[in-house]
Formats: C-alpha cells, sequence, structure tokens
C-alpha cells in the first residue's frame, strides 16, 4: 500500500520519463560511438555532403512528438487531482514561521507534528507568519508554497498507518533546517482519542507554554548563548544599546521594553542583531499572553 493517494500517479510519470531519458542517453551515445568508428579517416577519406533526409526528419520529428505529449499527459493526469479537494475533505490550518511549523485541528488543538486519521482525505489550508516556506511530505510525494498574505493549500489521503518527514522545502533563513517535523497517520478511532487528548502542560508555566507554541526558541535561548536574537537569560534589569530610528539609545530592560520588543520588535533593534528577523507579535497575541510570556522571562534569571 502507497503512503498516499499521490504516489502512483507521481512516481508513474517519475520513472515514465526517466525510462525514455535512459533510452535516449543509451540509444544516443551507442549511435555516437558507432559513428566514430564506422567514418573514421581511414575507412572514409573523402568527406560525404548530406543535404537531407525527409523520411528521417519526419521520423526525429513526429516520434519526440508523441514521446514529449505522452510526458505531458501522465503529468498533467498525476497533478491536477493535487488541486481538487474532494467535499468531504477534513481541514487543518498549517503555518509556517521561522523556523517551525504549527497545525491548529478544526477543535483549536495546536501541535507542533501532525497527525491525521487513516483513509480520510485531509485539506491543510497554508499559512506563512513570515517568509515563504514549502511544506513537503515527501513519502507522500506533495510539495506546495506557502506564502505570507497568500492563500494555498494542499491535499492528501493517507493510506499507510505510520510516522514520516514533513520538511520546509524552500530555503527561509539561518536555521531553515530547524523546519524538520513529522505526520503521524493513525487508525480513526485512535486519532479521535489522541485529537481529544490534552497535552499535560499542567506544571508548565502558562507563559513558557505560549512561547513554545510562538517559535521564542527558534531564536532566543534561555541558557546565555547568543542564536539569531539575544538571549532570555537575565534579561529582565539588563542594560543594553538599541537602535532607534538610527540612533544608539541605552536603556533598561523593564515590563514596557520587553512589552513593546515583542509587540513591535523593529521599533527599537538591540545593537549588534538584525532587524526584521522576528514578527510583530503584537499582532499575534493579545496583552494578557504577553503579559504571561513576560512573567516568565523575568524568572530566567
Ligand atoms: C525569527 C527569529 C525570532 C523569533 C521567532 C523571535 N524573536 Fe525575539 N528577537 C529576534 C531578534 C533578531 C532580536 C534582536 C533584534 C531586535 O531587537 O528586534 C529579538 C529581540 C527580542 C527581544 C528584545 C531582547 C533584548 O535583549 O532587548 C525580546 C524580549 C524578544 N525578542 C522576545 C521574543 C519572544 C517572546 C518571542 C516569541 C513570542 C520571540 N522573541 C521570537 C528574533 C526572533
Ligand atoms: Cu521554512
Amino acid at each position: 500500500m502507497n503512503a498516499s493517494n499521490f504516489v502512483e500517479g507521481v512516481d508513474f510519470t517519475l520513472y515514465l520519463i526517466l525510462g525514455i531519458s535512459i533510452f535516449f542517453l543509451v540509444g544516443i551515445t551507442v549511435v555516437m560511438v558507432y559513428f566514430l568508428f564506422r567514418y573514421r579517416k581511414k575507412k572514409n577519406p573523402v568527406a560525404t555532403n548530406i543535404s537531407h533526409n525527409n523520411t528521417l526528419e519526419v521520423v526525429w520529428t513526429v516520434i519526440p512528438t508523441i514521446l514529449v505529449l505522452i510526458m505531458f499527459w501522465y503529468g498533467w493526469t498525476g497533478y491536477t487531482p493535487m488541486r481538487n479537494v474532494p467535499d468531504d475533505a477534513m481541514e487543518i490550518n498549517a503555518t509556517g514561521q521561522m523556523w517551525k511549523w504549527s497545525f491548529e485541528y478544526p477543535d483549536g488543538k495546536i501541535t507542533d507534528s501532525l497527525v491525521v486519521p487513516v483513509n480520510k482525505p485531509v485539506k491543510l489550508n497554508l499559512f506563512s507568519k513570515d517568509v515563504l516556506h514549502s511544506l513537503y511530505i515527501p513519502a507522500f510525494r506533495i510539495k506546495e508554497d506557502v506564502v505570507p498574505g497568500g492563500d494555498n493549500w494542499m491535499w492528501f489521503t493517507a493510506q499507510k498507518e505510520g510516522t514520516f518527514d514533513i520538511l520546509c522545502a524552500e530555503y527561509c533563513g539561518q536555521l531553515h533546517s530547524y523546519m524538520l517535523t513529522t505526520i503521524t497517520v493513525m487508525e480513526e478511532g485512535e486519532y479521535n482519542t489522541w485529537l481529544k487528548s490534552k497535552p499535560d502542560t499542567s506544571n508548565e508555566h502558562p507563559g513558557l507554554t505560549l512561547m513554545k507554541q510562538n517559535a521564542c526558541f527558534s531564536c532566543h535561548t534561555r541558557d546565555g548563548t547568543r542564536l539569531v536574537g539575544p538571549s532570555f537569560k537575565g534579561l529582565f534589569g539588563r542594560q543594553e544599546t538599541v537602535i532607534v530610528n538610527g540612533e544608539e539609545k541605552n536603556i533598561t530592560a523593564d515590563r514596557d521594553y520587553i512589552m513593546e520588543s515583542i509587540k513591535n520588535p523593529n521599533a527599537s533593534v538591540v545593537k549588534s542583531y538584525q532587524s526584521g528577523l522576528m514578527i510583530q507579535y503584537g499582532n499575534v497575541l493579545n496583552d494578557e499572553q504577553i503579559n504571561s510570556i513576560i512573567d516568565y522571562l523575568e524568572t530566567i534569571k
């Protein structure tokens, strides 16, 4: 059994084109080597002037045209079903951001790795919070661009239970390779139980949960190491130089400054770091959520 309903169409087209290419590679090479000997100077001292050959010219025009049309036909019939979503497809929102995927199910559950029931059509609505990403599930033979501000989607029916890789196939910056996660396909009953289960975050700070969901740790560490952004270690009360409208300013990181840095990070950019990488979380999180994050940040001494 194939991992998804698209494996057959894609693989057949691939092997067809590969087969035709290998046939011509071998055929042309053999003929070329044969001619090299057949028409070498010793055997054929006077060059022959051949102007044209109608039969040959028709043959080498008609046959490749037919072959190309065959390749087109299988490519087209393999591709069109990918853009025609069945009406009963279940919808999941897939969001890419630097540098993490997240998946939101109809009941509001959000996860880092995708889980779907077997033998049910699933439509993924694709969103990006920042730059261009591309959601790629090699085992399912599907890949689609995730465009910021765009409205893209992909669908599939998983046909085999198991866990498969999900990658980002569009270079999206320094930690592009971190956008590696999985899709787990399970039997429907098992899926429904999984959907109802809640991850146990009862003894985790709610601010930390929010930060994990929002990819903060893709760019910031808690142990003092510099990543794409400054470490959160000892952030509260830290003296820092920031750049505001091109001018350096010395500040102390207090609650208001941190609130503003999360809501609108490009207004004041920490010296020696790059602006424009962190998104404006003011558009994603409300004040209560940001306050909860700041409460957690205060605990990272
Ligand atoms: C794509 C990378 C990226 C992600 C994701 C990201 N940040 Fe940032 N962040 C940066 C960079 C780069 C800076 C430094 C430049 C600046 O100040 O805008 C920064 C600066 C900050 C600062 C100011 C730090 C200081 O030393 O003054 C805070 C606070 C902050 N981020 C919090 C967060 C929180 C909270 C999240 C998650 C909700 C987050 N960041 C997600 C890249 C990121
Ligand atoms: Cu990406």
